[in-house]
């Protein structure tokens, strides 16, 4: 197979010039070869076949210096650094180039190129976007056949409309010296090399629904956000979608897979997505989502039939598993899961209780959607869902409450843009220290926050029939470190209080910072809590607050003058209402 498009010919050209492959393959997605590339890996090691209770299941062990993202190795490169702004690394396009082509120079000798024309959205979707990744990596083809719709119809996509993202990827050496994921907004392209990791290595997801998505939807009007959609329907019927933007790690995938408690008889929840969502406004001024993504990275550890029930089935079979632990009759296992006893830990070594965790706190299930018991038909329709609320969160032990509710879109576009939590496993670093996650788009936004606020403050011009916006909070804990909310499938009772808000069928209590619930539109029946956790989730406490403010109104100030007047408008405004 080639292509008959010509802009698409000459790149595979060029990269087969600068790369030296052995052999191009391109990619067809079809079932047949995805199994043979599985085949391939388990020949050569890079694959492990799992216990027949886990059918079509493999594990993949990474290098051990290679098991997250990257961010302080992952640049936008636009020609001025004001652009990119100080949420990114920057870096001047020639010289990336330079560097780029230097390292990619001769690396694929050996090996095979493959060429992954894939489409991130239903393929007959006109919010949909195309890109093609060349990788020499048989992992990340099978990872993209899980997670994306690649192969003869996004080709066949990309070939009419003649516009597509190019991403280029090689493992290399995987040595953490030689290892650079870089963006260039303006050629629509991305340049990944040294890492085989997920975010860093499956081009689609991160890296172009993300990144170089973030700035093509600002030229075309549209929002591409770290936001998981999810379909809640209650007794009667009636159907909800809700987007929520939390940080990586914080529960955007067991949220999107909710399981309604038993105290919820007659409630459905499904998934449109669990990481991306992209979102358009349709001529009425309704913004519609789409999720770009068709399968699910999703972090293994505290995923159990109690946690999230939906995930565990999902995952026994046709998975891809990377860095959990074996048993000692090769089932795969993780923390928290409640069956099996872990021999072997995620580097490969014998486990014996002591030098754990057994499974990479940051490992991963790579699986299709369609698995999931709770896929939404909906996930592959065109024109998207209409989404009534939007919701941001964080991990926060303190100050945020269980949930409010922003007064109007532009003191939203300010709850969004103050959005802190603390630091996950999904990315290289210190875990649990508080750090500013606007929109929780902060590893991910393709340019400067500046700009990207003005962009989101630019709907509330647009369109009257915007969402609402909200801001929750499932991490609450009291000085013993206790939990104040049980969280996971209760978190419903939660959502139903969104949606009441969106539907005007309940009252709620002004604050400064929003709208609160009064204590007994929550329904807490048969919920093991005090009374007084129920009060301290929906407290605000001003002294807290003023600080918080004062922290965001810094945080704001570090952009400059790029700092959009309504945004610091809206800033003063409730700092004022807190004084
Ligand atoms: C992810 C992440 O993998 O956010 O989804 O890191
Ligand atoms: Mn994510």
């Amino acid at each position: 197979m080639t292509t008959s498009n010509e802009s698409l010919q000459q790149w595979v050209d060029e990269v087969a010039m600068l790369t030296k492959p052995d052999n191009i393959y391109w990619c067809d997605g079809s079932e047949t070869e995805y199994q043979g590339l599985i085949n391939q890996m388990l020949d050569s090691g890079d694959l492990i076949k799992l216990n027949d209770n886990y059918k079509n299941c493999y594990l993949h062990r990474s290098n051990p210096t290679d098991v997250a993202r990257v961010e302080h190795l992952t640049f936008i490169c636009t020609p001025e650094e004001e652009d990119t702004g100080p949420n990114n690394h920057w870096m001047q396009p020639t010289d990336a180039h330079m560097k780029m082509d230097d390292l990619f120079s001769g690396c694929m000798q050996g090996r095979t190129m493959y060429v992954i024309p894939y489409c991130m959205g239903p393929i007959d979707s006109s919010y949909s976007r195309c890109g093609v990744e060349i990788t020499d990596s048989p992992y990340v083809v099978a990872n993209m056949n899980l997670m994306t719709r690649m192969g003869q119809p996004a080709l066949e996509r990309i070939e009419q409309e003649d516009r597509f993202v190019r991403g280029l990827h090689s493992t290399g050496e995987l040595d953490p010296e030689r290892r650079f994921i870089m963006h260039f907004p303006e050629e629509l392209m991305i340049q990944s090399f040294g890492s085989g990791y997920g975010g860093n290595a499956l081009l689609g997801k991160k890296c172009h629904a993300l990144r170089i998505a973030s700035s093509q939807a600002r030229t075309e009007g549209w929002l591409a956000e770290h936001m998981l959609i999810v379909e809640i329907e209650n007794p009667e019927g009636e159907k909800h979608y809700l987007a929520a933007a939390f940080p990586s790690a914080c529960g955007k995938t067991n949220l999107a897979m909710l399981i309604p408690p038993e105290s919820h008889a007659g409630w459905k929840v499904r998934t449109i997505g669990d990481d991306i969502a992209w979102l358009h406004l349709d001529e009425t001024g309704q913004l519609r989502a789409i999720n770009p993504e068709a399968g699910y990275f999703g972090v293994v550890p505290g995923t159990n039939e109690n946690t999230n029930p939906n995930a565990y089935n999902t995952i026994q079979s046709d998975t891809i598993f990377t860095n959990v632990a074996v048993t000692a009759d090769n089932e795969p296992w993780w923390e928290q899961k409640t069956t099996g006893v872990p021999t072997i830990d995620w580097k490969g070594n014998p486990f014996t209780g002591e030098n754990g965790p057994a499974a990479h706190p940051n490992s991963r299930f790579t699986v299709s959607a369609r698995r999931n018991p709770a896929y939404s038909p909906l996930a592959d329709d065109p024109a998207g869902v209409p989404i009534s609320a939007i919701i941001f969160g964080g991990r926060r032990r303190t100050l945020a409450p269980l949930v409010y509710q922003a007064k109007d879109w532009n003191h939203g576009v300010l709850i969004g843009a103050g959005v802190a939590s603390e630091t996950t496993a999904a990315a290289t670093g210190e875990v649990g220290v508080v750090r500013r996650d606007p929109m929780a788009m902060k590893p991910f936004c393709g340019y400067n926050f500046a700009d990207y606020w003005d962009h989101w403050l630019q709907f509330g011009e647009r369109s009257d029939n915007l969402p609402k916006i909200f801001h929750v909070n499932w991490f609450r804990r009291d000085e013993d470190g206790r939990f104040l909310w049980p969280g996971f499938g209760e978190n419903l009772r939660v959502l139903r209080w969104i949606i009441d808000r969106c539907e005007n069928r309940t009252e709620a209590v002004e604050t400064p910072i929003g709208y609160l619930p009064h204590a007994e539109d929550i329904d807490t029946e048969g919920l093991d809590m005090q009374p007084s956790d129920m009060e301290t989730l929906l407290g605000v406490d001003s002294a807290s607050w003023r600080d918080e403010m004062q922290a965001i109104g810094k945080y704001l100030q570090g952009y400059g003058s790029r700092l959009p007047e309504k945004l610091s408008a809206e800033h003063r405004k409730i700092a004022e209402l807190l004084d």
